[in-house]
C-alpha cells in the first residue's frame, strides 16, 4: 500500500472515538444469576476511573455513556461536577441512556402505556435526562423502550404508536440545537408478542417525522438471526439517519457479548458500509460537534457476566478498531472497477483481501503514535489496576443490569 494511503488510514483510525457504556463496568448478569466480581465500581466516579484505564491503554475510548438512574452522580446529583471529574481524567460524558423499564409502574409499558399518568411519569424522566445532558454537555439522548405487549389483543397496536409519537415529539422539542435523540429498536424482549419499536423501519419512520435531530440507533444484537445489518447501515447512512451503534456480539438473541467476538466478519462488513457512507470522514471533533452534523456514535452496549470487565472492554474496543482498520484497507478503486465490470469474484476478493489482512501491527503503531500502548491487553495486565481495585473497592454495590 502506498505510504500516503497508510497515513490516511492511520489518521482515520486515530480520529475514531469508541464510547464505552458505564453499565459494562458494573456487575451484570443473566435472568438466572448475577455473578458479583470483586473490585467493580461502587460509584459512577469509579466507573469513570475504570474507563480512564481503557482510554489510557487504547487511546480511542475517551467517551463514556451514562445510564440514568444507575449513574446518579451523588447525593446532590451534580452532573456538572461529574463532567469536570471526567474531564480531569481525560474523558467526556457521552450518550445519556434513559431508563423507563425498571419500575413497577412500567409493567405495561412507559411512553406507550395505556394510562396517561404512567406516560407522564416516563416523559418526566426523559425530560430529566435532557436536563442532565445540559449539565454534562452530552450530545445524544439514547432511547430504548421496553414497551410492547405479550398477548394478542392486550392493547391497541396503533394507539400505542400514537402515544409513542406524542412522547417522542415532546422530547424532540426539548432538545437544543446541539443535541439529538437516537431511537433504538429491538425485535423482542421483554415484550414477546408485539414490540413498539421492533425494527429500523419503525425507528426510521418516527425519526423522519421528528426531524434532523432524531436518528436511528442500531444495536447489533437486536435483529432476527440472519438479518443483513450492513444493508440497514448503508440505507440509514444514505438517508442521513444513522445516529449511533450499540456494538455487541450475539449468537442467539440479545446476548450482549464482547463486540467482534462472535462474528468479526459481520463487524467488518458493517464498518465497511460505515466507511462507504462517509461515516469515518472528518475529524473526531467535527463528527462530535452538533445535533445536525454527520456524526455516527460508535458505542458499545454489552455486559461482562463471566469475564473481567475492564480488559473485556479493552478487547471490545480493539475488536471494533480491527474491523475499522480492515474496512479502511478495502481498495475502493479496485472494488469499483470490478463492480462496474460485473466481475463478481474479483469484487468479492477485494473485500476478502482486506478482511484477511492482519491489521494488528498497524494498530499497534497507531496506538503508539497516540501515546497509548501497542498491546493494550498486556499493558493492562501489567499495570496492577485489576489487583488495586480488588484491594481498594470494598463494600457497596452499583445498580445495573440484573444487579
Ligand atoms: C436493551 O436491550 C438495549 O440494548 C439498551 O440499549 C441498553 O442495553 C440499555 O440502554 C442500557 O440501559
Ligand atoms: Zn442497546
Ligand atoms: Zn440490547
Amino acid at each position: 500500500m502506498p505510504e500516503q494511503d497508510v497515513a490516511a488510514v492511520k489518521t482515520a483510525l486515530k480520529s475514531q472515538r469508541i464510547e464505552t457504556p458505564s453499565w459494562a463496568y458494573g456487575n451484570s448478569g443473566t435472568r438466572f444469576k448475577v455473578f458479583a466480581q470483586a473490585g467493580v465500581p461502587r460509584t459512577v466516579r469509579e466507573k469513570l476511573d475504570d474507563a480512564a484505564r481503557v482510554q489510557r491503554h487504547t487511546g480511542v475510548a475517551p467517551v463514556v455513556a451514562l445510564h440514568i438512574p444507575w449513574d446518579r452522580a451523588g447525593a446532590d446529583d451534580d452532573f456538572t461536577a461529574l463532567a469536570s471529574y471526567a474531564a480531569d481524567k481525560g474523558l467526556r460524558l457521552g450518550a445519556v441512556n434513559a431508563n423507563v423499564f425498571q419500575e413497577d409502574a412500567y409493567k405495561l409499558g412507559s411512553v406507550a402505556h395505556p394510562d396517561p399518568a404512567v406516560r407522564r411519569k416516563a416523559l418526566d424522566h426523559l425530560m430529566e435526562c435532557v436536563d442532565i445532558m445540559d449539565a454534562t454537555g452530552s450530545r445524544d439522548l439514547k432511547l430504548w423502550f421496553a414497551d410492547g405487549t405479550n398477548y394478542p389483543g392486550q392493547d391497541d397496536i396503533r394507539a400505542r404508536q400514537d402515544r409513542l409519537a406524542e412522547a417522542l415529539s415532546a422530547v424532540y422539542e426539548r432538545l437544543s440545537e446541539k443535541q439529538r435523540l437516537v431511537l433504538e429498536y429491538k425485535l423482542f424482549e421483554p415484550a414477546f408478542y408485539s414490540t413498539d419499536v421492533p425494527d429500523w423501519g419503525t425507528s426510521y419512520a418516527h425519526c423522519l417525522k421528528l426531524g434532523p435531530k432524531a436518528r436511528v440507533c442500531v444495536d447489533t444484537g437486536h435483529h432476527a438471526p440472519g438479518t443483513n445489518i450492513e444493508f440497514i447501515v448503508a440505507f440509514l447512512l444514505r438517508e442521513g439517519k444513522l445516529g449511533a451503534f450499540d456494538f455487541n456480539s450475539r449468537f442467539y438473541a440479545d446476548d450482549d457479548l464482547m463486540a467482534g467476538a462472535a462474528d468479526p466478519f459481520q463487524l467488518f462488513r458493517i464498518m465497511y458500509e460505515v466507511r462507504a457512507g462517509g461515516g469515518l470522514e472528518g475529524t473526531a471533533e467535527e463528527r462530535a460537534a452538533e445535533g445536525e452534523g454527520p456524526g455516527v456514535a460508535f458505542m458499545l452496549d454489552q455486559c461482562h457476566n463471566i469475564e473481567p470487565k475492564v480488559p473485556a472492554i479493552i478487547r471490545s474496543v480493539m475488536n471494533v478498531q480491527e474491523a475499522t482498520a480492515k474496512a479502511l484497507l478495502v481498495d475502493r478503486e479496485a472494488l469499483a472497477a470490478a463492480q462496474r465490470a460485473g466481475d463478481v469474484l474479483t469484487a468479492n476478493g477485494v473485500l476478502m483481501d482486506a478482511f484477511n489482512t492482519d491489521v494488528r501491527p498497524l494498530l499497534a503503531d497507531v496506538r503508539e503514535e497516540l501515546g497509548a500502548d501497542r498491546d493494550p491487553m498486556a499493558a493492562y495486565a501489567a499495570s496492577g489496576w485489576a489487583e488495586a481495585i480488588v484491594r481498594e473497592r470494598v463494600g457497596g454495590e452499583q445498580a445495573g443490569w440484573g444487579a
